[in-house]
């Protein structure tokens, strides 16, 4: 007590918090022995400022559609938002948005900080822990998240607002650094959102003149201001981040300006405790070691002794601050949303749906229905057909391209559909232009906000856009990827344009749903369930070229595809010889070498397998019934890498591939040079069968 009061006579209420948030930060990192406390240090006032004073933000209900998102897209500051998290008073929430009383993160888990099972992982992630808008750590998605957030915003206002009813009208800011910044997903974002205008968006730039490796300056010159001006961005400096008066000026500039996004450049030092360090970039990023920490306490006029401390009133003075103020701002929207609900309850159903994350009734009603063809056509044209009935369902399924919605048939283009267009913001077709990666993290954040995402490219380019990819997956969110041009079947194009490991890579990842369908009727099986699929993201992997569409009253029915891999066409008699296994536009090349075996006597089975997770999924009598273990004369057909065939062909099978970069070419010819024909087909089947 003699300790806190000593603390409390020297410091004001609002240094008092802000150091509390850099000690706690401290001492975790140090608890820990891992972690970066330096960014939290800098950073503290910039937060504090933010959160007590300007973010509405509700602590006791963190899942308030209206709230303003916060963003560490610094995410390795994690401890700065874990402490703002801790001492504001966040309250902890099921994955279903049901509001608990405990703290999002109570004191213990600051105490775990980077310990398996805390709440406290060492960079955020927004699945584990409430209040953590989404998951950071590589840097630049972040950035690209928060306006993803921004356009979410926008298009909920612009659709479900109503003359006296502003129900939408959040903010979204970010904190970047000097990474983030450096990033090329964080300037793609940054370039589309001053493009859109989005002037709900304000970025806070942690300008500390240190990146890990040493100073700023030996990899980063650039004149940050002039760059977001060209970008369209209002630009406003803080020159000290310890300039509570000026970064709240800088706030309301935002906060005024309306019709463009606002980036805050804030100048700020570590503030390590001791001379030496303070010129050195040695060590920085990690903890600061038993002496700097008492150095550093000794400077912040804090007891060095005392760990976790939180002095008296601290908490006291967040609420008073944050807690009260949100709170009002929220009781107020709660009232407003009940008179919008008693009046437009059409539209409060659907706002009540999509922050279920629930489809309306009818969602999946008039799907095409394709007839047999032998002609077919491409898999992207039946997704295109699929997508815009599905869209005219589901209000909130919005589509977009990466400067691609032409070739991956992704325009929705029923009347009223619209363009998301700068300053017109009620359309459902996005143009993200030649951004794959800031299309990627954009959707996750409009996922995060609960709208349903889905974006194409070719899918060669999945490798631009992959590392959102990989974080939408962690995070758990249904983003869709239309991915087309799948395989070298997309031709003239050549190899810098044909997907070859794509596949396999996509199907390594944890929690994506990969689904490669193999005629019309499959692609919308497939649509269904990646609408039906709320827990992660999918990939529809989708051919440039024609495929059959396959006569269904011979074959199984194309629902099989949600099992992930089914018997399309069983051997005469139904005990097989020879199992011969594809996906996509090589399926229909399996049943054409069916027909010739089946001709020679050999019995020959067809199974379609439109994703390995989904099988992978069934139990093992389904998993046998499709590949029985005695059948070991076994071929796969796919377009694609090799890799990872084997564990469905076997040691005794056949893995008609790609082994090589694919070639320039007109189609006909490359399936002759690759292979990929009914002749070289059927050479490996006898070659499986020994024969
Ligand atoms: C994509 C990506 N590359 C590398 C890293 C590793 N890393 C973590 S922090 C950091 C740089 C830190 O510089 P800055 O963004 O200026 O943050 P500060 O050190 O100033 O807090 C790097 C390279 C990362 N997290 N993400
Ligand atoms: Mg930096």
């Amino acid at each position: 007590m003699s300790q806190q009061s000593a603390v409390m006579s020297k410091q004001n209420i609002d240094q008092l918090c802000i150091n509390a948030i850099r000690t706690l930060s401290i001492d975790a990192v140090q608890q820990a022995n891992s972690g970066h406390p330096g960014a939290p240090m800098g950073l503290a006032p910039v937060v504090y400022e933010l959160w007590q004073k300007y973010l509405k933000y509700d602590p006791a209900n963190p899942v308030w559609p209206n709230r303003d998102r916060f963003v560490l897209s610094a995410g390795h500051a994690s401890m700065l938002l874990y402490s703002t998290l801790h001492l504001t008073g966040v309250r902890a929430c099921t994955l279903e948005g049901e509001v608990l009383k405990e703290p999002a993160i109570s004191m213990d888990e600051i105490k775990r900080f980077r310990q398996l099972d805390s709440k406290t992982p060492g960079h955020p992630e927004s699945h584990i822990t409430s209040g953590v808008e989404t998951t950071t750590g590589p840097l630049g998605q972040g950035a690209g998240n928060s306006v993803g957030m921004a356009i979410t915003s926008k298009w909920l206002a612009a659709n479900y607002n109503q003359p006296g009813f502003e129900i939408f009208d959040f903010k979204t800011y970010a904190v970047c650094g000097d990474g983030d910044l450096m990033e090329g997903v964080a300037s793609e974002a940054a370039s589309l959102a001053g493009h859109l205008r989005l002037g709900n968006l304000c970025w806070i730039y942690d300008n500390n003149h240190v990146t890990l490796d040493g100073p700023a300056s030996w990899s980063f010159s650039e004149d940050v201001m002039t760059r977001f001006l060209g970008y369209g961005w209002n630009v406003t400096r803080v020159a000290d981040a310890n300039d509570l008066m000026m970064l709240g000026r800088a706030y309301e500039t935002f906060l005024k300006t309306t019709n463009r996004p606002t980036l805050i450049v804030v100048d700020s030092h570590i503030g390590y405790g001791s001379p030496h360090k303070q010129d050195s970039y040695e060590a920085h990023g990690e903890p600061l070691g038993a002496e700097e920490v008492k150095l550093t306490k000794d400077n912040y006029e804090w007891p060095d002794e005392a760990k976790f401390l939180v002095p008296d009133g601290v908490y006291q003075h967040f609420n008073d601050g944050i807690g009260k103020r949100g709170g009002d701002a929220h009781a107020q929207w709660v009232k407003l949303w009940g008179d919008y609900r008693a009046k437009f309850p059409e539209l409060a159903k659907q706002l009540e749906l999509i922050q279920k994350r629930e489809l309306p009734e009818g969602w999946d009603k008039n799907l095409p229905v394709f007839p047999a063809d032998a002609k077919g056509m491409a898999s992207r044209e039946s997704s295109g057909k699929t997508v815009n009935a599905l869209a005219k369902n589901i209000p909130w399924l919005i589509g977009g391209s990466a400067d691609l919605a032409k070739s991956n048939k992704t325009n929705l283009e029923f009347p009223g559909a619209g363009d998301f267009l700068p300053g017109e913001y009620k359309g459902r077709n996005l143009h993200y232009g030649v951004r794959e990666h800031a299309m990627g993290a954009a959707m996750n954040g409009m996922v995060l906000s609960k709208l349903r995402p889905f974006g194409g490219t070719f899918f060669n380019f999945s490798d631009y856009v992959k590392p959102a990819i990989r974080l939408g997956a962690l995070m758990e969110q249904p983003v869709i990827y239309v991915f087309t041009h799948d395989s070298i079947g997309l031709g003239e194009d050549g190899p810098t344009h044909q997907p070859i490991e794509q596949l396999a890579a996509l199907r390594a990842m944890p929690n994506i749903l990969v689904l490669r369908p193999g005629d019309a009727n499959e692609v919308v099986e497939a649509w269904k369930l990646a609408i039906s699929h709320i827990h992660g993201p999918t990939a529809l992997v989708l051919s440039r070229q024609a495929m059959p569409t396959l006569d269904r009253t011979k074959f199984a029915a194309a629902s099989g595809v949600a099992k992930g891999a089914y018997v399309l066409s069983d051997a005469p008699g139904g005990k097989p010889d020879l199992i011969l296994m594809g996906t996509g536009s090589e399926l229909s090349l399996c049943v054409a070498a069916q027909e010739k075996l089946v001709a020679e006597g050999v019995k020959a089975r067809v199974v379609s397998i439109p994703s390995f997770e989904l099988f992978e999924k069934q139990d093992a009598a389904y998993q046998e019934s499709v590949l029985p273990a005695p059948v070991t004369a076994r071929v796969s057909v796919e377009m694609a890498s090799t890799f990872g065939w084997d564990r469905y062909v076997g040691r005794k099978g056949k893995i008609v591939g790609m082994h090589s970069f694919g070639a320039s070419a007109p189609l006909k010819d490359l399936l002759k040079k690759f292979g990929f024909t009914v002749e070289n087909v059927v050479a490996a089947a006898k070659e499986a069968m020994g024969k």
